[in-house]
């Protein structure tokens, strides 16, 4: 072969190649028609996880401990580096057993002039009871929480750190609640199943909210969304109080081939912080939260949950699809 027909063919293996890479793309990424794939927000699922681990690594962020003060001083530290308006709300609040704690409420304002405005929440603290642990003798130890706080909190500042470099075209306020975890623990048999007693921090939130007239488009919780098997069906409450919500939010996880974790089945409601936002703040809200008809996962409130139970690739989905959708409103 001469040099003219080596390059020939050369160029021939190449077109085939290339078209068969991009035949096969093809197959891959579009579910359907053209139009019904998305390109996913740039998020970093290790990122995502590295917070996460970051928080957990500080021990159980129980109100009231170290661990609980340091967690928080970081997490508004990181919030300021990434050039939001941080805004603490403290307050004194009593929980089930009488106590009274300090209640640490967080918010990062990016864009905190602009009226239309989207809201992103998790709880940050750690429930101090492993109340469902098959082992009697770890009901009163505190949960590492790994899962149920800090991978809602870790995605969430994933977004933080994405919206530093590209902001959205709307304002998004990223709160973190306290206190959520607190409710009464199943080993208190005479207490009877109190909602009241879980959610603290997000009602004190949302009743000043109400107070200074705050208003955002929607809200969209995250609970334990990194469970390496998770699922999140459409939650009782979420539709009841933002079906349109959790219309986007699912459609376009479908549009990003995420419908595994998203599933499109409808599941019951859980006693969750958008609860407390929908009813006192009127924001539409809705909850990403792993669970189904088995419950929360064999972790969930058990000393089992630590970071073996926390999957980088799951956090990377939740935050496309979180960070896709607040990049679509204009
Ligand atoms: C109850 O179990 C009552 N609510 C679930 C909310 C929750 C607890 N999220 C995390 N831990
Ligand atoms: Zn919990």
């Amino acid at each position: 072969m001469n040099r003219f027909s080596r390059n020939v063919v050369a160029l021939l293996l190449l077109v085939s190649f290339s078209s068969i890479v991009s035949c096969s793309k093809k197959k891959d990424v579009q579910p359907s028609a053209k139009s019904d794939y998305d390109v996913p927000a740039a998020f970093s699922g290790d990122s995502a996880y590295s917070f996460v681990k970051k928080q957990v690594d500080f021990g159980p962020r129980v109100p009231g401990s170290k661990a609980h003060t340091q967690c928080g001083d970081w997490l508004a530290d990181k919030l300021k580096s990434y050039g939001a308006e941080v805004k603490e709300q403290i307050s004194n609040v009593n929980t089930y057993d009488g106590k009274s704690y300090k209640c640490r409420n967080i918010m990062a304002s990016f864009a905190p002039d602009k009226k239309e405005r989207v809201l992103l929440l998790s709880h940050w603290d750690c429930r101090p009871f492993s109340d469902n642990d098959a082992d009697e003798a770890n009901w009163r130890k505190p949960v590492d929480g790994a899962n149920d706080g800090a991978s809602g909190v870790g995605v969430l500042l994933e977004v933080a750190r994405q919206l530093s470099v590209k902001p959205a075209s709307v304002g998004v306020d990223i709160l973190f609640v306290d206190v959520e975890d607190y409710g009464t623990p199943q080993f208190e048999k005479a207490e009877e199943y109190n909602p009241d007693t879980w959610c603290i921090g997000s009602r004190v939130w949302a009743t000043e909210a109400a107070a200074n007239g705050y208003k955002a488009r929607f809200g969209i919780l995250l609970d334990m969304v990194g469970s390496p098997v998770a699922s999140f069906p459409k939650e009782m409450y979420s539709m009841e109080y933002a079906a349109g919500i959790v219309d986007k939010v699912w459609s376009k996880a479908r549009r990003l081939g995420k419908s595994d974790l998203f599933l499109d089945k409808r599941l019951g409601g859980i006693t969750d912080d958008h609860v407390q936002i929908n009813q006192i703040a009127g924001i539409p809200t809705i909850d990403i939260i792993h669970y189904s008809e088995s419950g929360f996962g064999h972790f969930w409130h058990t000393v089992e949950d630590n970071m073996s139970n926390v999957s980088a690739q799951t956090l990377q989905s939740v935050g496309e699809v979180v960070l896709s959708v607040v990049y679509d409103e204009k």
